[in-house]
């Protein structure tokens, strides 16, 4: 008899039916009772529940995109930042009201369950979200997709603060099992190292290459099922963990090859124990380029097992099928892997392969900072990927003799700009340069940064390929950053527009109609102050500081870097802070100042000036004098879940780069969405915004793009600045004192030296007065209560285009092509 398929509705559990799966996973698969069960337990066996949901669509997607062999995009990134799952999945399961009510009748609540998660911290931060976004919406818009990545151990650290200083301890995100994951040993992969190259004679006649590796690693992938929003498609993030493999040659170490066994063996399993947390810094260490080499190995051997299953070894249908984006250079080393799998394993000619290779590639740029274009030098390539690097040499020769000289004839300067390697005392393999010769196509994050990145990073190749270089604005998901956090916003968006805008958040516009409606206003004002009087009782369990939802909350969540500029803000609130000391009846409407923000373990001056916010904070909120009208507050391990909570809260968004420096931003767009208002730079997606939102409804300030670079020709000099005005003198002059670090003066001192002496690279002082005179708008228009509502209902109603289905859908039209693919 043929078994009737099963459809979505058939599919859709009703609360008597969760309520006793979660009880049966309870008993059956984590062994308890309900008498006895923790929260935790109860927390996995509701996700155990769900996961019999994801599993029956997850088979029927895979299935689907089996049978249809559709072209499919392979999404390459070192990091995944995706935070906790079980709301995500509940809603994009149309689950979530259910499992309340099947919890709620076994006494529970959804959200205290929902905090046992721990966050899958696989990221640092920016880069790692949005690949996060990304995988959502690619299963939310029914696109054949995989993303791949690393099964790191140990997640971005946890940060402590101890007497204000940032400590970090180990992420143990998966000590306890993770539900969420699968392990997939059928698809274990072996991966190649070190060694040496042997030219012998082909089968075919002809020379051929064959690498002998100095040892093996294993690849084990763990499958993360990602549920696009509707529970039609379930895709999977496959991350890869490296274990050590039984493979040991004699040959290799018998000529001098293998150095240390016990080293090597430790160094096996060392390769996906931790990410590392340098966000846009080069960490220099054979380890990041082996853990490099390591997943993207793991997944091309992965891609092509899958094409090799339907196609076999006719790689004509190649490039039309597959698709891989590289989420900034991280996984470059792709690109020689594909060219070398194809030419030495798969015998293809060298031409056939690199036209292959360079339709199925595309790379975004993500910063234009040059300590993050990574670097590797010659030597270490040469010892740990002896093939690539003569892999790369030829794509370089080849892509000089071929297209530079033709081009510039003679022109040895420009050769030496565009060559992948870079000459000098080391040696240098640039990986940007690889990615740029190796994709058909190259995109920024920004309007903004797409035009950086052709007119100053690659001006010479974008001449070469004006075809090549393309913009992709970064985008959000709607599910997670309002539907999911904000859910009273939500419900009143149900209300007024309808339930499409989780889709389709362009529905959003024609709220803006009741923007001036005083019951509308005073509607989307009180749900704020709900969210805000949320906040403040999270704020008093993490840090015991008592704060009024009645103040404006002003909040800069981002990693700690000097070009975000942390410490304008910081100067910002100690001139408000002396203002209040010269004149308690300075007239500002109270304001909380809230920070969340990790530093680099080994970065000196972002631990510095997380270490002065605290100061500072412990200063200001314990003086009475002020009455109340200043708080800071610096909260601890900032990461995806607490993001949660603190941008529906937020009404002042802090977006404060130096322009031209931050490519894009997303957590700009997620507090803009949930009605803050922006206080920002002409930098990045900020410019977006201010265009979507109205420039009147942001405040905009500070040199824009081509100033701070007229400002840098001339010769910026920062102490023009401090002498021109006192306020600022005064302040700086501050961190000489111990003020804020009662007998210890001095130990705030290296922010003033970083903005003095140090030549203020991020032109902080430059840009002081104008911001100064933002957050006095600010204060006045939000003392002007329905002013206010105004301009936060237009923020948050006119953010459709920071969807990350759009970006996406922009995706698939300018770069992948993909079709979508309905499944059952
Ligand atoms: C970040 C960028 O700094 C940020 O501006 C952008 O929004 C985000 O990527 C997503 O595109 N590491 N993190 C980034 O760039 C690098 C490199």
């Amino acid at each position: 008899m043929a078994t009737k398929k099963k459809t979505d509705q058939d599919l859709q559990l009703d609360k008597d039916q969760l309520k006793a799966s979660i009880v049966r996973h309870l008993r059956s698969t984590l062994g308890t009772s309900e008498q006895k069960a923790s929260p935790e337990a109860w927390w996995k066996a509701t996700a155990a529940a769900v996961n019999e949901q994801v599993y029956e669509r997850l088979t029927r997607t895979q299935q689907t995109h089996f049978k249809k062999d559709t072209r499919a995009i392979h999404y390459l990134s070192a990091e995944f930042l995706m935070g906790r799952l079980t709301s995500n999945n509940l809603h994009n399961l149309s689950l979530y009201k259910i499992c309340e009510e099947a919890l709620g009748e076994l006494g529970l609540e959804l959200t205290d369950l929902c905090e046992q998660e721990p966050d899958m911290a696989l990221g640092n931060g920016g880069l790692g979200r949005l690949a996060a976004c990304f995988i959502d919406s690619l299963a939310t818009l029914n696109y054949p997709a995989v993303g791949y990545g690393i099964h790191y151990e140990h997640g971005l650290f946890r940060q402590e603060i101890q007497d204000g200083r940032q400590i970090e301890r180990p992420d143990s995100w998966r000590e306890y099992g993770n539900p969420w994951e699968i392990c997939r040993p059928e698809s274990v992969q072996e991966i190649p190292l070190y060694g040496y190259v042997e030219t012998v004679f082909g089968d075919k006649g002809g020379l051929k290459k064959v690498w002998h590796a100095g040892r093996k690693i294993k690849g084990v992938p763990w499958d993360i099922p990602v549920v696009g929003f509707g529970g039609h498609t379930v895709n999977i993030l496959r991350l890869w963990e490296s274990r050590a493999s039984e493979f040991f040659d004699w040959d290799v170490f018998n000529a001098g090859g293998y150095i240390d066994s016990q080293a090597e063996k430790a160094q096996a399993e060392t390769i996906s124990k931790v990410l590392y947390p340098n966000d846009e810094t080069d960490a220099g260490k054979e380890l990041r380029l082996i853990q490099q080499y390591f997943f993207c190995a793991c997944s091309i051997k992965d891609i092509m097992r899958r094409y090799k299953r339907v196609h076999g070894a006719d790689f004509r249908n190649f490039a039309a099928q597959i698709a891989i984006q590289l989420n900034d250079t991280h996984p470059t080393v792709a690109i020689p892997e594909l060219m070398r799998v194809l030419v030495d394993e798969e015998d293809l000619h060298w031409d056939a392969a690199w036209a292959i290779c360079y339709q199925v590639f595309s790379y975004t740029n993500h910063t234009l900072l040059p300590e993050a274009l990574e670097k590797w030098s010659v030597s270490l390539f040469e010892k740990v990927l002896p093939r690539h690097l003569e892999i790369i040499y030829e794509i370089n020769a080849r892509f000089l003799n071929e297209l530079v000289e033709p081009k510039w004839p003679g022109n040895d300067a420009i050769k030496a700009k565009l060559s992948i390697i870079e000459e000098g005392d080391v040696r240098k393999v640039r990986m940007g340069n690889l990615c740029v010769i190796g994709s058909s196509k190259v995109n920024g994050v920004a309007e903004i940064h797409s035009k950086l990145v052709k007119e100053d990073l690659f001006p010479e190749y974008a001449e070469l390929w004006p075809e090549k270089m393309c913009n992709v604005t970064n985008g959000v998901t709607p599910r997670r950053w309002l539907l999911a956090c904000n859910p009273e916003l939500a419900a009143l968006y149900n209300e007024v527009v309808g339930k499409e805008w989780p889709l389709q958040l362009d529905k959003l516009r024609s709220v803006t109609k009741f923007a001036d409606d005083k019951a509308f206003q005073q509607q989307f004002m009180t749900i704020k102050r709900h969210n805000k009087e949320k906040l403040v009782k999270v704020i008093k369990a993490e840090t015991g500081i008592d704060v009024s939802a009645e103040a404006i909350f002003d909040v800069q969540i981002k990693r700690l870097h000097e070009y975000k500029r942390q410490q304008l803000n910081l100067i910002h609130i100690m001139a408000l802070y002396r203002r209040l000391l010269a004149n308690p009846d300075y007239d500002m409407h109270p304001r909380v100042f809230i920070f969340g923000s990790k530093a680099a373990p080994g970065y000196k001056l972002a631990k510095d000036i997380i270490y002065a916010i605290n100061k500072l904070a412990e200063r200001v909120n314990n003086d009475a004098r002020i009455q109340g009208k200043l708080k800071v507050v610096f909260m601890p391990n900032y990461r995806v879940s607490l993001a949660e909570k603190l941008i529906p809260a937020a009404d002042v968004s802090e977006q404060i780069s130096t322009a031209g420096y931050e490519a894009s931003g997303t957590g700009n767009m997620k507090m803009a969405l949930n009605g803050a208002i922006t206080i920002g730079t002409l930098d990045g997606a900020n410019i977006e915004i201010a265009e979507e939102a109205g420039a009147e409804n942001c405040a905009i300030f500070g040199l824009n793009v081509d100033e701070v670079k007229s400002l840098k020709a001339r010769g910026y000099n920062p102490y023009d600045f401090y002498y021109a005005n006192s306020e600022l003198k005064a302040v700086l002059d501050w961190f000489d004192t111990d003020y804020f670090t009662p007998g210890r003066p001095g130990e705030l001192a290296s922010i003033k030296r970083s903005l003095l002496e140090g030549g203020d690279p991020y032109l902080t002082l430059a840009d002081f007065a104008s911001y100064s005179e933002a957050h006095k708008l600010i204060d006045t228009w939000y003392r002007d209560p329905a002013l206010w509502a105004k301009k936060a209902i237009i923020n948050s109603a006119t953010m459709g285009k920071f969807n990350s289905d759009r970006s996406i859908q922009d995706y698939v039209d300018r770069i992948w092509k993909l079709k979508s693919c309905n499944v059952g």
